[in-house]
């Protein structure tokens, strides 16, 4: 051991990946432990090193933040190693990516000049509870989206055995204790195709979710209850101890507004209350001229007012979303028609900070579990158009479980298609008229308060916080 260790606080070493969906809320959690510890703790995060320029540059500029911030915050970059390359899915990337990383996780974890309190695991993580365990240090999961997509992922190993063919192919619903019946078509996109790796190692996780020590959520009790009951009485993982679960969330990585206002938000500013319909696709959603024009048909009949953040296909070689070229992508006269009651911004937007604004009345939106805390944060009623990961599931959780959202009529078959027509009806549902709008957004009004009591000194997310705080203290 390192001679300093004795004196030094215990220290949480954070394990993330590296999307801002990911990192930034680990990271946000993080810190909201340091703090309700009261000091007894520090933070230390282990960099994967990312595979892609793109995604290293993100990363990079994250930490530069974090260092100025003056907190107790240690970042150590693990060596850099070849990503897999003969790989299916992303899914199975990261997965196989940070299985290869273990050995080096391990030499920087003991390494370390000061006792460790736990490692905290993002989601696709979960092959280091090994090194934990070898290190005998306790390991927890930080789950970035859902009780409910925790509770399918706890369930799935027994489901594996109980479903032989492909869930596309099964009779009526599948059985998630705590969650309405589940349609097969709205499950996540990994457990759509039993011959994938990205399948197999959803299955892993599930399994290895069950022996961590406790399995931190970025949800809060008001906004999951039945599904988070589910889990806590076993129903999920019969047969097994079922894990100890915080829920903290929402956790939210606020930043302080900027001196000069974004242009998005300026533009708001001009635009009456609750009158905006948002349409924003999270750190990966992009689309192609077809399905852009449809947006803009839809858009342009529902009459309402509208700021779109549109990005276009990654370039040649590159995996993430390009900006968008809009001459390209939308219908000749478009902008100029909308111009009036339209923005169509082609690059990154200070989502957040646009969501925050009175003018936005409802959010369409891939249903990225992030989007969605940070759209009720502010009681944002939504309309989910799932895209890619697990939003499948989370569109159906947030209209069939929670009742936030309008139901949208997206075409799986299709790459997730939605017509002009479709759009349209769901934006003016979403934005008036109809009983599925009203009730989406009263709910949403009420999750808004919930979500704010949680986090609150004394409130369920808070005492959640302060439980693992303790939790954490004792063991190091
Ligand atoms: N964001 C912006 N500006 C943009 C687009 C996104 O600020 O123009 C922010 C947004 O505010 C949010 C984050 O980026 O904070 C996106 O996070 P999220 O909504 O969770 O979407 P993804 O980036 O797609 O996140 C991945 C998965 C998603 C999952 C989530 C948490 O794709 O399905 O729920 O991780 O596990």
């Amino acid at each position: 051991p390192h001679p300093s260790m004795a004196t030094a606080s215990p220290t949480l070493v954070l394990l993330p990946l590296w999307s801002a969906g990911h990192l930034m809320s680990l990271l946000e959690a993080g810190k909201r432990l340091l703090t309700r510890a009261g000091g007894k703790l520090s933070l230390t995060v282990l960099v994967i090193p990312p595979p892609t320029e793109h995604l290293a540059a993100e990363v990079q500029g994250h930490i530069r933040r974090e260092e100025a911030s003056g907190l107790d915050v240690r970042f150590v970059h693990l060596p850099a190693m070849d990503p897999p390359t003969d790989f299916r899915g992303i899914e199975e990337f990261l997965s196989r990516f940070v299985q290869m990383h273990a050995p080096r996780v391990r030499a920087a974890v003991a390494d370390l000049p000061c006792p460790v309190a736990a490692l905290v695991l993002d989601f696709f993580c979960t092959a280091l509870i090994d090194v934990a365990r070898d290190l005998d240090v306790p390991a927890y999961v930080y789950f970035t989206t859902n009780a409910a997509m925790m509770a399918l992922m706890l369930r799935l190993p027994a489901l594996h055995e109980e479903v032989t063919v492909e869930f596309e192919e099964m009779e009526g619903t599948v059985d998630v204790p705590g969650l309405p019946p589940v349609p097969s078509s709205s499950l996540p996109k990994p457990v759509m195709d039993k011959k994938n790796p990205n399948y197999t190692w959803f299955v892993y996780h599930g399994r290895r979710f069950a022996e961590a020590d406790g399995i931190i959520v970025n949800t809060a009790a008001e906004l999951e209850r039945s599904a988070l009951a589910a889990i806590a009485d076993g129903r999920c993982t019969p047969g097994v101890r079922p894990p100890t679960v915080y829920p903290i969330g929402p956790v939210i990585a606020f930043e302080p507004p900027p001196e000069q206002p974004h242009e998005c938000v300026r533009w708001l500013d001009a635009q009456p209350p609750a009158s905006v319909a948002l349409l924003c696709f999270g750190s990966q959603g992009f689309f192609a001229a077809p399905q852009a024009h449809e947006i803009a048909h839809g858009l342009e009949r529902s009459g309402h007012r509208f700021l779109w953040v549109l990005r276009g296909p990654p370039a040649p070689g590159a995996r993430h979303p390009a900006d968008a070229n809009l001459a390209e992508l939308l219908p000749d006269g478009f902008l100029e028609r909308t111009k009036d009651r339209g923005l169509v911004w082609p690059t990154w937007a200070p989502q957040r900070e646009i969501l925050a604004h009175a003018a936005v009345g409802g959010f369409v939106t891939h249903g990225g579990w992030n989007s969605t805390l940070e759209s009720l944060w502010h009681g944002v009623p939504l309309a989910p158009w799932p895209l890619y990961a697990e939003q499948h599931m989370n569109a159906f959780t947030l209209v069939a479980a929670m009742g936030v959202a309008v139901a949208m009529k997206v075409d799986r078959k299709r790459d997730n298609f939605v017509e002009a027509a479709e759009l349209e009806r769901e934006v003016r549902e979403l934005m008036g008229g109809g009983e599925e709008g009203r009730k989406a957004r009263e709910k949403a009004m009420e999750m808004k308060a919930a979500c704010r009591n949680a986090v609150e000194e004394g409130g369920s997310s808070d005492a959640a916080l302060h439980r693992l705080a303790e939790e954490l203290c004792k063991g190091a």
